[in-house]
C-alpha cells in the first residue's frame, strides 16, 4: 500500500534475534500514520483485542509473528492468542499454521501468502467490476466496514477488486465511486475513505442506515463486503450491519460479493449458526471519542458482526476465482498434507 511516496504494510516484522512486531496503530486512524510495537506474546495478543489491528488476514498475519516471539513455548503463545478475538478465522488458521514450527520464515512465508492470496482476489475481482462497468456504464461500489489493505496486510480483501480496477481502468475508462459506510460503533468506515484518499479513488462516507436509500435509488452497482469467516455452506460472519446490507441489496436487484481468501474460509463448520461472533464492550456504542452520547443508566448490546445467509451472496471473491457457495467445500478442503500447506501459507 502507497501513503505518499512510501509503501506500507498493515503489519512487519523487525530486527533480527528476539525482534518485535510492528504494526500500523489503527486506533490512531485517520488522525495519524504511527506504528506501535510489541515484543511479547501478551502485547501481541493485547493489541489484537484492543483493535490496533483490525480485518482478518491482518489479525492472522500478527498472529503469525505473534507466534514468533513466543516460541519457546508454542502451546502457551497459541493459548494467549486464541483468546484475542473469537471471530476471525484467520487468527486461528495463522496458530495452526504457526504452532507446529515458530519461525520466522514460516511467519513470512504465511504472510507472503495471504499477500499473494488478496493480490488474486484484487485480479478476480477487477475483471468482475470491468464486466460490470461495461454492463452499466459506471462502478459504483458499495462497501461496509474496513476491508483495504490494512486489514489484508496489503491489497486488502474488498477494497482490492477496486484499486486493481482503478489502476487498469484501460479500456472502458469507468472512475470507480466508492460509498464508504461510516461503520459504527468503531467507525472503520474512516480507515476505508483515508486508504481510498491515499490511492486517489473517488468515494463519499454515508451514514450506516443509508444503505436502503442508496441501493433502492440505483446508486450502487455492487456491494462487496470482506469476511471474518465463512462457514463451509457459505454462510458469512463480517462486520455488524453486513447482513441487512445483503438482503436490502437481494431486493433490490444488486448483487452482493464477500472478498476473502481461503484462510477465512473454515470448513469446520457447516453453516454460520456455529461461528461465535463476538460481543464487545459496552463503551464502545455508549460513548464517542471518551464522551458519554447516553444518559446514566442506559446500557448497550454490541455484537461486532453479524452472519449473512449464503442465499444473499451472489458469489465470493477469492483467490481461486470468483465462486459459488456450493464450490467453497471442493476448491479449498485440504486433501493431503501438501495440499494443506498450499490453501494455509505457502503459495
Ligand atoms: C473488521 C471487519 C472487516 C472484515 C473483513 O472487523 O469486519 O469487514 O475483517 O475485512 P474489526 P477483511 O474491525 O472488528 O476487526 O476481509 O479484510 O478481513
Amino acid at each position: 500500500m502507497k501513503v505518499g511516496e512510501r509503501e506500507f504494510r498493515a503489519v512487519w516484522w523487525e530486527g533480527d534475534g528476539e525482534g518485535r512486531v510492528v504494526m500500523i496503530d489503527q486506533r490512531r486512524l485517520p488522525h495519524e500514520l504511527v506504528t506501535v510495537a510489541a515484543r511479547t506474546v501478551e502485547e501481541v495478543a493485547f493489541l489484537i483485542m484492543d483493535m490496533a489491528v483490525r480485518g482478518a488476514p491482518t489479525i492472522g498475519a500478527t498472529a503469525a509473528y505473534g507466534m514468533v516471539l513466543g516460541r519457546d513455548d508454542p502451546k502457551r503463545a497459541a493459548n494467549i492468542l486464541g483468546k484475542a478475538r473469537p471471530t476471525a478465522r484467520d487468527l486461528f488458521t495463522a496458530i495452526e499454521w504457526m504452532v507446529k514450527e515458530p519461525s520466522r520464515e514460516r511467519a513470512e512465508a504465511y504472510v507472503e501468502g495471504i499477500v499473494a492470496r488478496c493480490r488474486m482476489i484484487g485480479e478476480h475481482g477487477a475483471e468482475l467490476l470491468g464486466r460490470i462497468a461495461a454492463d452499466r456504464g459506471r462502478a459504483n461500489v458499495l462497501t461496509h466496514c474496513h476491508a483495504g489493505a490494512l486489514a489484508a496486510v496489503d491489497h486488502g480483501t474488498a477494497l482490492a477488486p477496486i484499486h486493481a480496477y482503478a489502476r487498469g481502468m484501460g479500456a472502458d475508462g469507468v472512475r470507480p465511486l466508492v460509498w464508504v459506510d461510516e461503520t459504527r460503533p468503531r467507525l472503520q468506515g474512516a480507515i476505508t475513505a483515508w486508504e481510498l484518499s491515499a490511492a486517489g479513488i473517488d468515494h463519499k462516507v454515508v451514514v450506516d442506515n443509508a444503505a436502503g436509500h442508496l441501493l433502492s435509488h440505483g446508486e450502487a452497482d455492487v456491494v462487496i463486503v470482506g469476511a471474518d469467516r465463512i462457514a463451509a455452506n457459505g454462510d458469512v460472519a463480517n462486520k455488524v450491519g453486513t447482513y441487512g446490507k445483503a438482503v436490502l441489496a437481494k431486493e433490490h436487484g444488486v448483487p452482493f460479493y464477500v472478498a476473502a481468501p481461503s484462510t477465512t474460509i473454515d470448513l469446520s463448520l457447516p453453516d454460520g449458526s456455529h461461528i461465535e461472533i463476538e460481543e464487545r464492550g459496552e463503551s464502545e456504542v455508549l460513548e464517542l471519542r471518551g464522551r458519554q452520547l447516553f444518559g446514566a443508566g442506559t446500557h448497550a448490546f454490541n455484537p461486532a458482526f453479524d452472519v449473512t445467509p449464503a442465499r444473499f451472496v451472489t458469489g465470493y471473491i477469492t483467490e481461486s476465482g470468483v465462486l459459488q457457495a456450493e464450490q467453497l467445500e471442493p476448491t479449498f478442503r485440504p486433501r493431503d498434507k501438501l495440499e494443506n500447506d498450499r490453501t494455509t501459507g505457502d503459495t
